[in-house]
């Protein structure tokens, strides 16, 4: 089952290029920029790397940012990822990031997607892993400041295939940007969005009639409607599943308690995706294991999960069939 899971050559539709911030980068960027870090070691920022909930992640996780101030740090981040791809065998990628965080910092937009984006050239021409990218919206942010971001990127429109919705889920519902993915949609971006990871199913439902996404972060609370649940099915709406990231967000208990084999075996289009693997524990292949090691899986199941993470991509409808 292990060999299977390294060997299919895979599709990763829900990582945070930010949260792929490994400590050793962290430490390396702080040196050189001259930033502070709450952390005297590599073992101290493991044993800060614990979690309650959603925010006390991102806490953490916008601190581990303020690093980042050049475009060969991002180059840097993001090549750092696409060596974990590799290793995984991942051949396409769909990386998310978050503009505000650090356009608040003072670093500029462009500063930040031509990083990324030059790293990602590379990981073309090097390994053959194809890519986009998805800028998401913080959501404890106003909506107006929404709109500024998405004016920064109206420079970029050729380089970001869509926009998301990210950070503190509770209280801010997707209906606080109604105006500004309107906007979005009609401008030609794709649309996603985290809803139904802390918050419930209602914030779902608020996704896809407002925002008129196209696919769903997360969304394991679904659960808890068996309407919702049906419309899924029928839509065939695509959920990016974390498994690390809701075991150590402590959306699930434990692996054993984790709800996407039952997702999968009601019929829906569900994937297995890090989120922000250096903070979660393991990349894409880790989260592949951690589930075989603890749920009744089968290699069919396997298979399925990865061609729904190809199905539920943005590569072109002509392209997609070679994957599936
Ligand atoms: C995130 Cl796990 C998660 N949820 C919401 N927003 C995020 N940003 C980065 N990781
Ligand atoms: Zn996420």
């Amino acid at each position: 089952m292990i060999e299977l899971i390294k060997k299919l050559p895979k599709a990763e539709l829900h990582l945070h290029i930010e949260g792929s911030l490994e400590p050793e980068l962290m430490f390396r960027l702080a040196q050189k920029n001259d930033i502070q870090i709450p952390y005297k070691d590599i073992d101290d920022v493991r044993r800060a790397y614990n979690f309650t909930n959603l925010q006390t992640f991102l806490d953490i996780y916008y601190a581990g940012a303020n690093v980042l101030i050049t475009q060969q740090d991002f180059y840097d981040l993001t090549w750092a990822y696409i060596l974990k791809c590799v290793e995984d065998n991942v051949i396409h990628t769909e990386i998310f990031f978050d503009p505000q965080t650090h356009t608040e910092r003072g670093v500029e937009f462009a500063t930040v997607i031509n990083g990324i984006k030059s790293a990602l050239a590379d990981a073309k021409a090097e390994y053959g892993i194809s890519s986009c990218i998805i800028m998401c919206f913080l959501r404890h942010l106003s909506q107006d400041a929404a709109f500024e971001t998405l004016e920064a990127a109206m420079a970029f429109k050729d380089d970001i295939v869509g926009v998301g919705l990210d950070s503190s889920e509770l209280g801010n519902p997707p209906s606080k940007f109604t105006e500004v993915f309107r906007q979005a949609k009609d401008a030609g971006f794709k649309v996603v969005a985290h809803a139904g990871e802390e918050a419930d199913f209602s914030y779902i439902y608020e996704a896809l009639d407002v925002l008129r996404s196209d696919r769903i972060d997360h969304g394991v609370q679904a659960i808890h409607s068996e309407a919702l649940m049906q419309r899924l099915k029928e839509e065939q709406m695509p959920l990016t599943v974390c498994p690390n990231s809701n075991i150590e967000l402590k959306v699930f208990e434990s692996y054993q308690n984790h709800n996407i084999k039952t997702l999968l075996d009601y019929g829906l289009n569900v994937s297995v995706n890090s989120d922000d693997p250096a903070y979660f524990k393991g990349y894409i292949n880790q989260n592949f294991i951690n589930l075989v090691e603890n749920l009744p899986l089968t290699e069919d199941d396997i298979v399925t999960l990865v061609k729904n993470s190809f199905r539920a991509s943005f590569i072109d409808d002509d392209l997609k069939q070679a994957y599936l």
